[in-house]
């Protein structure tokens, strides 16, 4: 009896505690389940959205105990603010990107285009909700400050018991996904098998140990990456060498989607140009984007070296120390190629000056190079219009053959453009977003139109090759709906697939082209270019195909491990047939899994182990 009694009122001692983490334990739940979106497949599934946030919120309330003797009300209060604060952060990132916030994401905030000017526009009042056990805990607290004293005795218990069902719940996660910690890039994965904040304590575990790979390191961690990316197959074709000698021209097409060539918005073209461009040179229109976090870096990353971007974060950002073996010094080594990026934007964004030096560049133009007024800027800064004219004056007096890229910007989220700029009206969908992008497509259209007259007067264009493609999607997932609702098509994984298409363009003066219908990503068009160049070398270590050769069902493999083949999509989690639309069993997919898997491992080890720089 007396055992019972002292039971009790150990247990009572834990009520405060208990209620909190009760409340916050649900609030979790619902944003896992309703904001999140997390599959749930199977019981399994259930599990472990019920217990895979408990062990580790016990844990964080846990701190409260060792402030002082009794469990410290203010200490209370303050979980509770950070670990709203962390879901409620993670929900808005959530909502724009449809993906999770990492520790490398945090340090490059500057660079986060999407949500920055539109935070506002992400949150509900509904969300207020998340925010009342808040309001009753802190009056509770208020009220009572003085909570039981806890011995250590029932600490260490309490402790004891948070961390067993820690390691219950992960171990549960592996039983559902037995590579999760290999495809720690797969965040979806992650969050559904062991919830937010372990994922989170991961992410920072994984991002600060990563960081020691350089020293570990030697030259025989290149071997199986060297061996796998030389057994490619890279056949040859009869454009082998058409461009040889020729300057390159890349034109990167910020936030812009296949989806916008031939088609109409009240009656008018929305790239009346890139249309007309498409009739006569080879015309990709199966590409899909393959960026993460680092966005517009990650796309120049990609065709730069033929890397995958790192799962989170910029390799701009964060390895711009790293030995590289790009575009501008494979060029440089055989043609003495001059290397040189244009960009209206402050050189600083991306870490572009500083990462342009590790890639070989001659030149970056950047912000300080154009005359930027207010008159000539708008959103992220100089106009496309400006910045093409202003750039010509530059390229016409760089050392031929170049290698240049220009990346445009005024077609940047959330798609701003004063009135005299629309070249054709808005589109009149329910998503003011998508309604706004066609006029800004529109006007980088006209932009680039203008910029090849220019390069016609300056006798550059006939002795280049021109190379344009859209950076990423610049639609994200919750704008969707109005896409589907300009095209007719209904919100299908499928179709959301589609959407991620980005259009790449290769115009080669005099050539006739055609359109190529097979599928690729944005990391095939390095040695896409090397092929049209004449260059057969400089593809070890890269994970690229020749576009003109790509054997149809090797995987193009996106970053959170997802992928498409000719035949299969899968996407967060579940294997897809592409013809019929429909999920098929996850086995069907399994070999391509294996194969994304291993070449995002490969690239990683890679980046993180600086391994280029054996290879010297
Ligand atoms: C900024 C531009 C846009 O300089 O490249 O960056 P994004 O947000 O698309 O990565
Ligand atoms: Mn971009």
């Amino acid at each position: 009896m007396d055992k019972l009694k002292h039971l009790r009122q150990k247990v009572s001692k834990f009520r405060m505690v208990g209620a909190v983490l009760l409340l916050l334990w649900l609030k979790t739940i619902i944003v896992m389940a309703a904001g999140f979106n997390i599959t749930i497949q199977s019981f399994l599934d259930v599990l472990l959205l019920l217990i895979n946030s408990l062990g580790s919120l016990m844990i964080a309330l846990g701190f409260s105990f060792y402030f002082r003797k009794r469990i410290h009300s203010f200490s209370l209060i303050m979980a509770i603010v950070i670990i709203t604060g962390v879901l409620y952060a993670d929900l808005l990132y959530f909502r724009f990107y449809s993906d999770f916030v990492t520790l490398p994401i945090l340090f490059q905030f500057k660079n986060v285009g999407g949500i920055g000017p539109s935070t506002f526009e992400l949150m509900s009042p509904w969300d207020l909700l998340l925010f009342t056990d808040l309001i009753i805990a802190g009056w509770f607290l208020k009220k009572k400050r003085k909570l039981p004293t806890i011995t250590s005795k029932d600490k260490s218990a309490y402790l004891t018991i948070a961390f067993f069902i820690v390691l219950i719940s992960v171990a549960a996660g592996l039983v559902r996904s037995p590579y999760l910690f290999q495809e720690a890039y797969d965040r979806e994965q992650m969050v559904t098998a062991i919830g937010p904040y372990n994922y989170h304590v991961f992410d920072i575990g994984y991002v600060l140990g990563v960081n020691l790979n350089p020293l570990i390191a030697s030259k025989t961690d290149t071997d199986s990456p060297v061996n796998y990316t030389k057994s490619k197959k890279n056949d040859q074709s009869d454009l082998f060498g058409i461009a040889e000698g020729k300057n390159v021209i890349l034109i990167s097409m910020e936030s812009t989607q296949n989806f916008v060539i031939n088609n109409k918005v009240d009656g008018k073209d929305i790239t009346p140009f890139l249309n007309s461009l498409v009739e006569d040179s080879f015309y990709f229109d199966q590409i899909y984007d393959q960026t993460a976090q680092g966005k517009t870096s990650d796309s120049e990353f990609m065709i730069d070296t033929g890397l995958y971007p790192l799962a989170s974060g910029s390799v701009f950002v964060r390895k711009p120390e790293n030995t590289f073996k790009s575009m501008p010094h494979i060029l440089k080594k055989k043609d003495d190629y001059y290397s040189a990026v244009f960009h209206g934007n402050e050189a600083s964004f991306w870490n572009r000056d500083i990462m342009y030096e590790s890639l070989g560049y001659d030149r970056f133009y950047s912000k300080k190079d154009y005359e930027v007024t207010e008159e000539n800027s708008v959103n992220y800064g100089i106009k496309d219009l400006p910045f093409f004219t202003q750039s010509v004056s530059y390229l016409k007096d760089l050392p031929q053959p170049f290698y240049t890229r220009f990346i445009t910007l005024t077609n940047h989220f959330p798609f701003l453009l004063e009135e005299e700029d629309q070249l054709i009206p808005q589109a009149e969908t329910e998503v003011d977003v998508v309604n706004r992008y066609v006029t800004t497509v529109r006007y980088e259209d006209d932009a680039i139109k203008r910029f090849f007259e220019k390069l016609k007067d300056q006798g550059i264009y006939d002795d280049s090759i021109f190379v344009l493609y859209g950076d990423h999607y610049g639609i994200s997932e919750k704008y969707e709906p109005g896409v589907f609702e300009l095209l007719g098509m209904e919100d299908t994984p499928l179709n959301h697939l589609q959407l991620q298409q980005v259009p790449l363009i290769i115009h080669v003066p005099g050539v006739k082209g055609k359109t190529i219908s097979s599928i690729g990503g944005e990391i095939d068009i390095r040695p896409t270019i090397l092929h049209l160049l004449g260059k057969k070398s400089g593809e070890n270590l890269s994970f690229g195909h020749n576009l003109f050769t790509r054997v149809p069902n090797h995987p193009v493999i996106f970053r959170d491990g997802g992928f498409v083949t000719e035949k299969y999509m899968y996407k967060d989690n579940i294997c897809y047939n592409r013809k019929s639309g429909q999920p098929v069993l996850g086995n069907q997919c399994n070999p391509y899994k294996e194969i994304a898997r291993k070449e995002l491992g490969m690239s990683d080890d890679i980046i993180y182990g600086d391994l280029l720089r054996f290879l010297e």
